[in-house]
């Protein structure tokens, strides 16, 4: 990380093992524009993996412990732009409506299990201890790119906002609209537990290789969580929702492509 005088940033690196190739999560993600049977929700084969997914996750917060930070890169390593995926033009209304004013209306909202919901403007977001990294998004189709993010980090915008003791998962509602079979179009939203939302890496990114975030890439603001797979980058993101479960927020299994049978915690 660097520009970040004012976060006390100075951990060890560890090394990460390299489990994450390893896990049985990674055996099942196939793709971000297909889904076979593990679609199906009663499936013995999505319970067994949901079990094996659950145990991945325990591992990892033992073996690798809390604060272990994802690998950063150097500039030179940087070989092209963040290649968009995904939504890369979202069409709703809303969105294009403060589109259309450069997002000088944007608010984030913070809201759900906290003591001061907040909303603030990509300006006061901006004024915020800004932090960069050059990390590494691993897409599960099979694609990777190194790219420098610069944002504010997530774990203060918590704390000004108070977040209750009930609040287990920190929820990211997003603009942009995805299919849902025959049910009208969902929104894309994504979720972390709070050992991830208050990592010394995760931050509210508006800054995307030195330029502002392009809209191919989530602006006016996308959150990185840089020790988690691609789909866990939410873009496009207006609300932080704390919350003591998703169980009741669209599919209840925490992200789009978790109620599609993606893997909840896709750790790397
Ligand atoms: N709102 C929203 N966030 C999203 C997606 C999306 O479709 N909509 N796609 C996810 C996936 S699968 C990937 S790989 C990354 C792509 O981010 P990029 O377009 O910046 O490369 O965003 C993730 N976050
Ligand atoms: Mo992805």
């Amino acid at each position: 990380m660097s520009d970040t005088p004012k976060s006390g940033l100075n951990l060890t690196r560890r090394r990460l093992i390299g489990l994450g190739g390893a896990t049985a999560a990674s055996l099942v993600l196939s793709g971000c524009d297909q889904f076979d049977f593990l679609g199906q929700r009663d499936h013995p084969v999505r319970d067994v993996l949901e079990r094996a997914n659950d145990l991945t996750y325990r591992v990892q917060r033992m073996l690798l412990g809390q604060n272990a930070l994802a690998r950063e890169y150097s500039p030179s390593e940087i070989r092209q732009g963040q290649r968009p995926n995904g939504s890369v033009d979202p069409t709703a209304d809303d969105y294009l409506a403060l589109k259309a004013g450069d997002f000088a209306n944007y608010r984030l909202s913070i809201t759900g299990l906290v003591e001061r919901p907040q909303a603030y403007s990509l300006a006061e977001l901006r004024n915020m201890p800004a932090q960069s990294q050059i990390t590494r998004h691993d897409c599960v189709e099979g694609w990777s790119c190194i790219a420098k993010w610069t944002g504010t980090r997530l774990a203060p915008v918590l704390d000004a906002a108070g977040v209750r003791p009930e609040a287990r998962f920190v929820v990211f509602h997003c603009y942009d609209r995805m299919p849902a079979g025959l049910a009208q179009p969902q929104p894309y939203y994504e979720s972390c537990d709070l050992v991830d939302a208050r990592h010394p890496q995760t931050i509210l990114a508006y800054g995307l290789n030195d330029q502002v975030l392009p809209v191919s890439n989530g602006a006016p603001l996308r959150v990185r969580i840089e020790r988690a797979l691609g789909y866990k980058q939410p873009k496009y993101v207006h609300t932080i929702e704390l919350v003591e479960s998703f169980a009741a927020i669209q599919g209840g299994k925490g992200g789009y492509w978790e109620d599609n049978g993606y893997d909840w915690y896709g750790g790397i």
